[in-house]
């Protein structure tokens, strides 16, 4: 080959070479950032990641096999889709799905008559005619109960529920135990008799005839909280307690029985009370008006300034029951007293235990049975 030749067949080459590249540019789709190898004149976005032409559907760059693009449909948010005889998740054939009886749950979920479907997975343990999902990951089927498909031991699947979502857990419940994250919590107990439970919801009740123990009744949810030992009794309490700001915590009146610990002015209020109440622990009389810090509370009087305090009867029982907890302040935790609709200060542990055995209820052991045992003719639908 001469020179000559050499030059002219590489020019002929390139000429081809840069042919087949413009023809395979022709056939690349700019979305966005994605590069999708789809006919232009054809194309079409189908919403999400899914796209088609006239020869194919695609999730983002990838082309779904066997996806027929002229019956091809996405299946609401999610990424499932069918076509006239398949199921796809992604960019993937479900080769489990049934396409007549496929739906989907949420974007997540799917089921048919056969399977559960998560995250383009078949659930074969669970059983898709009876499967509930419920929340914070739970779901359950007629066999069991699951959090993240994972079985939780022991339930009731029929009875079982979410009860709620704290800071310190997701509460639930069957209709023999009550569960914090999974686990039995054997500290709290189900009310299974409403009239029982409607006229002690709020409460603190007391087994005088065992040997005192205490229990609050949860105001919602059918649930009875155990508090054991003194500590324990002040973490239960506050760990169902409920924000309140400073000015709708002043409208409640103060219950100045039952009070006690370290008073260092002497004015019979504590220094974690005078440090909640925003008086000084090293004066008896705060504003200097005359009137001690106590004196002015018990006769309604604001101990840091003129005038009378701001309460406000109906809101004061709209919190009846209630644990409340100073969150503008240190998290300084009252409960208020169903029975008077006051407010009663949890300072310290031991305090906040003489307290509730101060306020509890007497409740026979009959009745505290008939409260807790779960009894078969309370439940038939
Ligand atoms: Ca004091
Ligand atoms: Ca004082
Ligand atoms: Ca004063
Ligand atoms: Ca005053």
């Amino acid at each position: 080959m001469s020179k000559k030749q050499t030059i002219f067949t590489l020019i002929i080459l390139l000429f081809f070479v840069s042919i087949k590249i413009t023809t395979a540019n022709e056939n690349i789709v700019e979305w966005g950032e994605l590069k999708i190898p789809a006919d232009k004149e054809t194309f079409k976005p189908l919403g999400g990641a899914f796209f088609k032409d006239k020869n194919n559907v695609f999730y983002f760059e990838n082309i779904i096999k066997k996806a027929d693009p002229a019956t091809f449909k996405k299946l609401g948010h999610s990424d499932y889709s069918i076509d006239k005889s398949k199921v796809f998740c992604k960019d993937r054939l479900l080769n489990d799905a049934d396409k007549n009886s496929f739906s989907i749950i949420n974007t997540l979920y799917a089921k048919d008559t056969n399977f559960v479907y998560k995250n383009c997975n078949t659930l074969n343990e669970i059983d898709s005619a009876t499967f509930t999902l419920l929340e914070y990951g739970y779901s359950k089927d007629k066999n069991n109960s699951y959090y993240h498909e994972k079985i939780i031991p022991n339930t009731d699947p029929n009875s079982f529920k979410i009860l709620f979502a704290t800071n310190h857990g997701i509460y639930t419940n069957d209709k023999n135990n009550v569960y914090v994250n999974e686990v039995v919590d054997v500290n709290i107990l189900n009310a299974h008799n409403d009239t029982l439970y409607n006229k002690l919801k709020g409460k603190i009740i007391l087994k005088t005839e065992s040997n005192g123990e205490a229990y609050y009744v949860n105001l919602k949810n059918n649930i009875i909280h155990y508090l054991g030992k003194p500590m324990d009794a002040f973490e239960v309490m506050k760990k169902q307690g409920v924000g309140i700001s400073n000015s709708n915590l002043e409208k409640i009146q103060i219950d100045l029985d039952n009070l006690s610990g370290n008073d260092s002015d002497r004015d019979g209020l504590s220094d974690l009370l005078e440090d909640s109440l925003g008086t000084n622990k090293n004066s008896t009389d705060s504003d200097n008006d005359g009137y001690d810090d106590k004196d002015e509370l018990e006769k309604l009087y604001n101990p840091i300034a003129n005038g009378k305090l701001n309460l406000d009867k109906n809101f004061a029982k709209s919190q009846n029951g209630k644990i409340l907890l100073q969150v503008e302040s240190n998290g300084e935790a009252w409960y208020v007293n169903p029975n008077n609709s006051k407010r009663f200060f949890l300072g310290r542990p031991t305090d906040a235990f003489i307290v509730m055995k101060n306020l509890g209820l007497g409740i026979s052991n009959n009745n505290f049975t008939k409260l807790t045992n779960y009894d078969e003719s309370d439940f038939v639908d």
